[in-house]
């Protein structure tokens, strides 16, 4: 008998894909289509376990539907500009452009010793002319709809990285590269920008979300980071002066209870507010708060702050407010200035007790939360009317006399786009003394990045572009004369906000694709990921809506579907790391012995997919072990005689073949991987006990055996197509050989019935609950235990207690 060897196998059938090119998606088919794919790899190492984890999830998605007969897409691309990239060619001393070449293919053997079924052909990667070249454009296109502006922003900046980072990119006050509590918090720094007004779709990116079939957690984390906040502006007057101070609320309802103004120290207004008695002091606060980060002042135990000298006057009841500065008001948010509420008001509560400033309720409430809703007090007109009513009453009694407005507000910040390093896409612009910033014409795109043998960041705030002078000085587009181009490149995200779309046309060189291959292979069916989900989702999504209103898509939405899969963590439940050294690498559990389908079949089975796993040094031996029960039991029905399988056997191969396929088909659809496994692995069970009555090559088996190969297919690839053709298949199992349920073969079900001999209990059959009579008896004198103790006697008499019992009685030797 033939022994299970993935070793043997695997690159085989590797070998023979590529050249039959299974995997290879025809965008021009009529087929119903099918596009699978898990967030883009950035080339910044090996191939690790959680790559291992996260492409294996959007790769049996791929695989099952181009077994169910779809035209099915798994693309292969590079997010290949960026700061990974650039920092591990720093760490390895050479080139990024060298770094790539040596990574990416390596890249090409983990993935295809994985058996991933990508489609080699479209492979796409971000650092290519041909790829930024539409990177840029969709730059100028931003600028030409008026979406792409610049202007001279307090930014966060990493010093690590050298570089500005989006707002996405700080995550708990840390650089997304270097986010390890021994790295430094991101400071800010003045830096003149390029941003793109994605706050302009807040609206629409809001709420086409509910409309996506995605992992709860990240739709929430969608909403809340565009934040969206409905309030008033309501306009102060500031005593002795023609100015006002607008502040941004969302509770009108308690303007009587407003005892003083909070500015943020950045305000614009400070320094005109400020009376020359407290200037000194004014001063020395805001160079205090300027070097605090944002995270400090937000979740700064005691709030610290200034008076100006100044006065505003409530437009409720005319009252004069003592203006301060303090920094737990935030200047990027509102209008950065504040009506502080003591009463109502956690933060401005603490403010008030420390210095000693009035506190005047006015909701009577029973709750110990002073921020909910009540009776309104104190507040004129409006006391004993309930203070949801008393927020839209208020408003518009302010609005007839006062300037006070309904005002929505966003969280979300415009992105920053532009970087000051070296590797990534070069901004298409060019300044001209004369013309200011001027596009790179379209016909002169791609901008190509010039190769430097330094290509480190200067440490003066500029990418090092800024020393590639033969390439920094150009004519100007616009009049001809001594220009110079931008020395930012395009932040990363940008490349990866829209692949997707280039994987359904990777090689048109006259448009950034065609429209109509984009409208055929939109949306995205299947998407996964298990890191930077907030930003480059949203992101994506951005550039999804803004692609709508150009016309080049139907669909604003990219990914229909999206799974947050969780992390395979170690054993003891820590990350995996690279600083522990504890790390799992695929290649080396493949070639063990063990093989991809193992690991992969393991990875697949260890946990629901939006669950962590714990790494279990038996898994992959366990996984390899159901495969080669398998294996084992296929060569055996191989090596059997042909003959023809009793109806009893038939029903029950029938019986547990589409329950499987039953199961294993909804569980796919419903990502329910490793319950869909589990159905395979209790089928291969039942098998096992059915061979043990009878297992000859008959249409009964075969049909069985094919079933549980083509549901473990989409899992373990190579074995499954070794066994396909040792069953007598040319064509690959990989393509439309999903089995076909038949629900009649379900509704049996099937009874444990004693056989007895002279009145004991010597055997047990199973038999499907409906079997007749006839058949049930022939089926308990199969039973080789039964044959063997009649030894050839004749029974002298049978009886049948229907659902229980065979007796069998008979003179025996
Ligand atoms: C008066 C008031 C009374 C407020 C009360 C709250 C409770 P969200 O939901 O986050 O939008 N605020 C406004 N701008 C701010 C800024 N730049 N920095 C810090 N705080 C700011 O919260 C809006 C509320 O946060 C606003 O409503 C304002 O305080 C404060 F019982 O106004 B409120
Ligand atoms: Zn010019």
């Amino acid at each position: 008998m033939k022994q299970y060897s993935p070793k043997d196998i695997e690159t085989k059938w590797q070998n023979i894909w590529d050249e039959t090119g299974v995997y290879t998606t025809d965008l021009d088919t009529d087929k119903p289509k099918y596009l699978a794919m898990s967030m883009f790899n950035y080339p910044s190492g090996n191939l690790h376990i959680g790559h291992a984890m996260n492409y294996t999830i959007s790769e049996v998605k791929a695989r099952f539907k181009r077994q169910q007969g779809y035209e099915s897409y798994h693309p292969v691309g590079w997010d290949s500009f960026g700061l990974p990239a650039e920092n591990r060619a720093i760490k390895e001393g050479m080139s990024p452009q060298e770094s790539m070449a040596q990574l990416i293919p390596d890249y090409h053997k983990s993935y295809k010793a994985m058996g991933w079924s990508n489609d080699w052909e479209k492979e796409i990667a971000t650092h290519l002319p041909e790829y930024y070249k539409w990177t840029q454009w969709i730059f100028s296109e931003m600028h030409r709809q008026g979406l792409a502006y610049q202007e001279e922003r307090q930014q966060w900046w990493c010093d690590k990285c050298q570089t500005v980072l989006a707002n996405e990119q700080v995550i708990d006050g840390r650089c997304w590269r270097h986010d390890s509590h021994d790295d430094p918090i991101v400071e800010k720094k003045g830096v003149k920008q390029w941003f793109f007004k994605i706050t302009d779709y807040a609206d629409e990116l809001l709420e086409s979300i509910n409309s996506l079939d995605w992992t709860e957690s990240v739709k929430l984390a969608q909403k809340n980071w565009i934040g969206r906040s409905e309030g008033a502006e309501i306009a102060f007057s500031i005593a002795g002066t023609s100015e006002s101070l607008t502040v941004f609320t969302t509770r009108p309802d308690t303007i009587f209870g407003a005892t003083f103004m909070v500015v943020a120290p950045e305000n614009e207004l400070v320094d005109r507010l400020t009376t020359d008695d407290y200037r000194s002091e004014v001063t020395a606060y805001q160079r205090a708060a300027a070097v605090k980060t944002e995270l400090e002042r937000a979740s700064a135990k005691v709030k610290t702050g200034v008076f100006t000298g100044a006065y505003a006057i409530n437009p409720a009841n005319y009252e004069q407010l003592p203006i301060w500065v303090a920094d737990y008001v935030l200047e990027g948010y509102g209008t950065g200035a504040i009506m502080a509420v003591p009463a109502h008001d956690e933060r401005d509560n603490e403010f008030a007790l420390k210095y000693e400033l009035p506190i005047v309720k006015v909701i009577e409430s029973t709750h110990s939360d002073i921020s909910k809703p009540g009776k309104m007090i104190n507040s004129g007109q409006f006391d004993g009317i309930t203070s949801q009513d008393a927020k839209s009453q208020i408003l518009n009694w302010l609005a007839e006399t006062a300037k006070a407005e309904k005002k929505i507000n966003y969280k979300m910040r415009d992105w920053s786009v532009s970087r000051q390093r070296y590797w990534g896409a070069p901004i298409p612009v060019i300044y001209c003394e004369k013309d200011g910033a001027v596009l790179v014409p379209d016909d002169h795109l791609p901008v190509i990045l010039p190769e430097l043998d330094d290509f480190k960041p200067s440490g003066d705030g500029r990418s090092a572009l800024a020393r590639a002078t033969d390439w920094l000085s150009v004519p100007c587009p616009t009049c001809g004369g001594p220009a110079e181009r931008e020395t930012d490149t395009l932040d990363t995200y940008i490349c990866s906000s829209w692949y997707m779309y280039r994987y359904m046309d990777p090689h048109n060189q006259q448009q950034i694709f065609d429209s109509k291959k984009v409208k055929k292979w939109e949306p995205i069916n299947f998407y996964n990921g298990g890191d930077h989900a907030t930003a480059h989702l949203l992101y994506a999504r951005f550039i999804g809506h803004f692609f709508k209103r150009l016309g080049l898509v139907d669909e604003p939405e990219p990914f229909k579907q999206f799974v947050f899969n969780g992390k395979v963590r170690a054993s003891d439940g820590t990350m995996f790391s690279k600083s522990k050294g504890n790390g799992i690498d695929p290649l080396q559990t493949i070639n063990q012995g063990y093989g991809a389908d193992a690991l992969r079949t393991y990875l697949m089975f260890a946990a629901p997919l939006e669950f962590d796993s714990r790494w279990d040094p038996n898994g992959v031996p366990g996984a390899y072990r159901f495969l080669n029960r398998l294996w084992n039991l296929v060569q055996e029905f191989l090596a059997s005689a042909a003959g023809d399988t009793g109806s009893s056997v038939t029903k029950q191969l029938e019986l547990s073949t589409h329950k499987m396929i039953k199961k294993v088909t909804e569980d796919l659809d419903g990502n329910r991987y490793n319950t869909a496994i589990a159905a395979c692995m209790e089928n291969l069970n039942e098998l096992y006990k059915l061979k043990h009555t009878s297992i000859e090559q008959s249409q009964s088996w075969r049909t069985a055996l094919e079933s549980a190969v083509a549901c473990i297919a989409p899992f373990a690839p190579h074995i499954t197509e070794e066994l396909w053709h040792q069953l007598g298949h040319s064509s690959s199992v990989h393509r439309d050989s999903w089995p076909k349920l038949d629900e009649s073969k379900l509704g049996t079900d099937i009874l444990t019935l004693a056989v007895q001999v002279n009145g004991k209990v010597k055997a047990e059959i199973s038999v499907p609950s409906e079997m007749q009579k006839d058949d049930v008896i022939a089926t308990a004198l199969a039973h080789n235990k039964i044959t063997s103790l009649l030894a050839g006697n004749e029974p002298q008499k049978i009886i049948y207690v229907p659902r229980r019992i065979v007796n069998i009685v008979a003179k025996l030797a």
